[in-house]
């Protein structure tokens, strides 16, 4: 913690962000009695798009995110529901008589989104944090200059101060024609306009799960792959989710390519998409393409805003890339911390952020000694087979302990759901889920020696089947633990305990039947 300083300031703490992490961190430190101030100030996007408080989560990012993607589900289950008796009152399949409306969409998610705007200021204002829609700056250690909207400036000190200013877009700086016509997820939730024929560039989670949810409400999309898809995740369950894309969901994958040029052909106006022209090369031959599209999206990454907020005046150290090294949330300047997406190294998710933040809170400024455990963080891709996942894929394990030394259990299967009629089903094939569960390996077979070391899980509901799975990981919990465990049926969870097929054996890991 910082060294004793008995200088007055204004505040006890100054947070710089309004996030996830930012808030969290506002919130439990005043809780704890301390005078708190939080900045949050939104540079609007190359096309003008701003936000209220709450960060990349709330406004940009998962929230919105998980609203779309359900609504591209609630697609796939009428066009199922003819299966289960659902027809329209006149006889005819709901599938045949389906329209998407994106603007109807845009309006409830971006209403959603305001509703959480505005409780968050209100929970702000009855929790005694003073909220600034200002951007913060350092000019001295312990003071920064605040500049709000309409250019107006001030000063504020305070004794400790907690970075947490997340992350933004970026746009290739290669590209000619990018930031004037293309867009990012942060200009898609809010959307004018119906996005359209859709390229999305990038081929992380964030390409996939919007270029999953905009074919799940109708769109012909591509996703342009420089190298390999969801990079950092496990290569056979991210190979799995790109072949369902593109099998069952008919996205298209443009391989190994990278753009060139945009190009206007007709602007946008009356609330119609404008059309683009998109020159791309493939990386190997060189050859170049040209394509049309109405929406162009980058998803090509983040960059930490670090850069702008005068680190270099209060002395914090940053990496190569503008993220912040830290031991337990604090700088290299003992009064300076930082937490979520900036931080170097750390999971770049919405709970790590609410996690550092509380703890470091407590830590502060009562007395707590707990730190944010930022091992076996589970996550989940909400791409239109979702892929949840926790500990190490199967590529670390092997790199860790060696192929030899440890154990792979897998199985396909088909969630209950899936089964009416399946033949005549053009999106939810037999044995397209998938859970794959990675142990050490007990020479002697004796599964009591076998530690967990990794869960993968491709199929409905991903979120909500791995969500515990960190609980078994963080006890070191044995494969007889889990091989002990009773499932609940018909779920899809149930998989993970029964998992009796290692790929060592080679045996066949289809599902066959289904009660037994
Ligand atoms: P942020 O939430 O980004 O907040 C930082 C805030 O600081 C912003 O409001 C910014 O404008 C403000 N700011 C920056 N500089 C200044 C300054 N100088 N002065 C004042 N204010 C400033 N995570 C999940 O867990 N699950 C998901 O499903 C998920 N989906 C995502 C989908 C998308 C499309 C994206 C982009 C992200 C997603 N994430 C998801 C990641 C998650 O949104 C981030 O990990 C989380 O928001 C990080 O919180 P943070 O507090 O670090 O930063
Ligand atoms: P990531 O996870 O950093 O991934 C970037 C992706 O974009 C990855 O597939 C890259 O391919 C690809 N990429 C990077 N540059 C290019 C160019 N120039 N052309 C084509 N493709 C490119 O970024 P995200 O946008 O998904 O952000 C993830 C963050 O969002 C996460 O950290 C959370 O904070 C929320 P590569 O594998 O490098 O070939």
């Amino acid at each position: 913690m910082a060294p004793i300083d008995n200088t007055e300031y204004d505040y006890d703490l100054v947070v710089i962000g309004g996030g996830s992490g930012g808030l969290a961190a506002s919130k439990e430190a005043a809780s704890l009695g301390k005078k708190v101030c939080m900045l949050d100030f939104v540079t609007p996007t190359p096309r003008g798009i701003s936000w209220g408080v709450g960060g990349t989560c709330v406004n940009v990012g998962c929230i919105p995110k998980k609203l779309m993607h359900h609504a591209s589900l609630i697609g796939g289950e009428i066009e199922d529901a003819h299966f289960f008796g659902w027809q329209s009152k006149n006889g005819e399949p709901l599938k045949d008589n389906l329209k998407h409306d994106w603007s109807t969409l845009v309006t409830y998610v971006q209403n959603n989104i305001k509703g959480s705007n505005f409780s968050y200021r209100a929970l702000l204002a009855t929790q005694q944090v003073k909220y600034l829609n200002a951007y913060g700056t350092f000019v001295e250690p312990n003071k920064l200059r605040i500049v709000y909207k309409n250019s107006k400036e001030e000063f504020v000190t305070s004794r400790h101060f907690i970075i947490a200013t997340g992350e933004r877009p970026v746009y290739p700086n290669d590209c000619e024609g990018a930031e004037q016509y293309a867009i990012t997820s942060d200009d898609l939730f809010s959307l004018p306009y119906s996005p359209g024929r859709t390229l999305v560039v990038g081929a992380s989670y964030v390409a996939l799960e919007c270029a999953g949810f905009l074919r799940g409400l109708g769109y012909d999309v591509s996703v342009m792959v420089r190298s390999i898809v969801l990079r950092g995740f496990d290569r056979q369950c991210s190979e799995h989710v790109r072949n369902y894309m593109e099998n069952y969901e008919h996205v298209k994958f443009i391989d190994r390519c990278v753009m060139k040029k945009i190009e206007e052909v007709r602007e946008s106006k009356n609330g119609e998409a404008p059309l683009l022209r998109a020159t791309y090369r493939h990386l190997e031959s060189g050859e170049e393409f040209t394509d049309e599209f109405n929406t162009v999206m980058f998803a090509i990454g983040r960059k930490p805003c670090t850069d702008n907020i005068g680190l270099d005046v209060a002395g914090v150290e940053l990496d190569s890339k503008g993220y912040i090294p830290v031991v337990n949330e604090q700088t290299n300047v003992p009064h300076i911390y930082a937490i979520g997406d900036v931080l170097q190294g750390k999971p770049q998710l919405t709970p790590v952020a609410i996690e550092a933040g509380v703890l470091l809170a407590r830590r502060l400024y009562n007395d707590h000694n707990v730190n944010c455990d930022y091992i076996n963080v589970p996550t989940t891709v909400f791409t239109p087979i979702e892929y949840g996942c926790c500990g190490y894929t199967e590529e670390e394990a092997i790199d860790k302990f060696g192929a030899d030394d440890i154990e792979v259990y897998h199985q396909y299967f088909t969630p209950t759901e899936w089964k009416l009629n399946y033949y005549d089903r053009p999106r939810k094939p037999m044995n397209v889920c998938y859970a794959k569960v990675i142990t050490t390996r007990s020479k002697d077979g004796d599964p009591r020696k076998e530690t967990l070391l990794g869960f993968h899980f491709v199929g409905p509901n991903a979120g909500e089947v791995i969500q515990f799975t960190p609980f078994p990981l963080k006890m070191k919990a044995t494969k007889a633990d889990l091989d002990a465990l009773i499932g609940i049926h018909p779920t899809c969870a149930e998989i993970f305990t029964m998992l009796p097929i290692s790929k060592r054996s080679g045996k066949e890991a289809t599902q066959q039947g289904c009660c037994g």
